[in-house]
């Protein structure tokens, strides 16, 4: 999979050389290329944002440094793979959960648009939608002060799902949220620490007991931790299109 990112911040995303995504990139798994939005600007400032058309607080992203980088990045991106999808962090967009995560893994090419201040001038996604899959991303109902976190987060998401990244396939499998109930809780040496025991039951030996037990343990902490996963409401599915048996 080819990754690139478009930034005012190219520092941000350092922590992508690092652990598993780090070595999927050595291994020539995973390309990323990060891009600084400042090397398409043309003037000696470098500037990259002004005032919003209409008034209102804070700056807005220029459209043209935008358009000459998302044009840069097609110009120097794989060959014969298609439309990229070009993923843009907003708080409005679609929240990322498993199945996204899933589906974007699939993609031989992802760019991403990383805003800053008030955001992008938005005939900026109007034109790229000419080029790209346009798909504003959020990572959560909550605001941060631009999108550069949420390519860490995505990115990460994503690429361990990419064959060879994650060494154990049934690590992946058993995880919160692949089956739609969150994980049993772990334990390891000593059997007992702090006057706290590991549950009789692991030590057992009783492989059939042990499978019992976990699984009604995802049960119960799904139930009291994230019910919405169990009995998903309306809100959940605002289109009505579940279908119910
Ligand atoms: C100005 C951004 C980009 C500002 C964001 C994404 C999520 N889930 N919360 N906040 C965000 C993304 C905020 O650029």
């Amino acid at each position: 999979m080819r990754i690139d990112v478009v930034t005012i911040f190219p520092d941000y995303l350092a922590p992508l050389e690092l652990s598993l995504i780090g070595r999927a990139r050595r291994a020539g798994l995973l390309d990323v290329v990060v891009h600084d939005l400042r090397e398409a600007t043309t003037d000696r400032h470098r500037t990259v944002d002004d005032t919003p058309y209409g008034g209102g607080a804070g700056m807005v992203m220029k459209p043209e440094p935008w358009g000459r980088a998302l044009d840069a990045v097609l110009d120097g991106g794989p060959a014969d793979v298609g439309r990229p999808r070009l993923l843009v962090p907003s708080p409005g967009g679609r929240v990322l959960d498993q199945a996204m995560a899933r589906e974007l893994a699939t993609e031989p090419w992802l760019v991403f648009a990383c805003g800053r201040y008030e955001g992008i001038d938005e005939r900026v996604l109007l034109d790229a939608a000419q080029r790209f899959e346009v798909t504003p991303v959020s990572l959560g109902d909550y605001v941060l002060n631009g999108g550069e976190v949420a390519v860490l987060a995505i990115t990460e998401a994503v690429a361990r799902l990419l064959p060879g990244v994650v060494g154990n396939a049934e690590s992946l499998v058993e995880e919160s949220h692949e089956d739609g109930l969150l994980e049993y809780p772990v334990y390891t040496k000593p059997a007992s620490w702090r006057g706290l025991d590991v549950p009789e039951v692991l030590l057992s030996g009783d492989h059939a007991a042990i499978a019992r037990w976990r699984h009604q343990q995802r049960l119960e902490r799904t139930a009291a931790r994230r019910p919405d996963l169990l009995a998903p409401t309306a809100a959940d599915d605002p289109a009505g299109l579940a279908v119910v048996p």
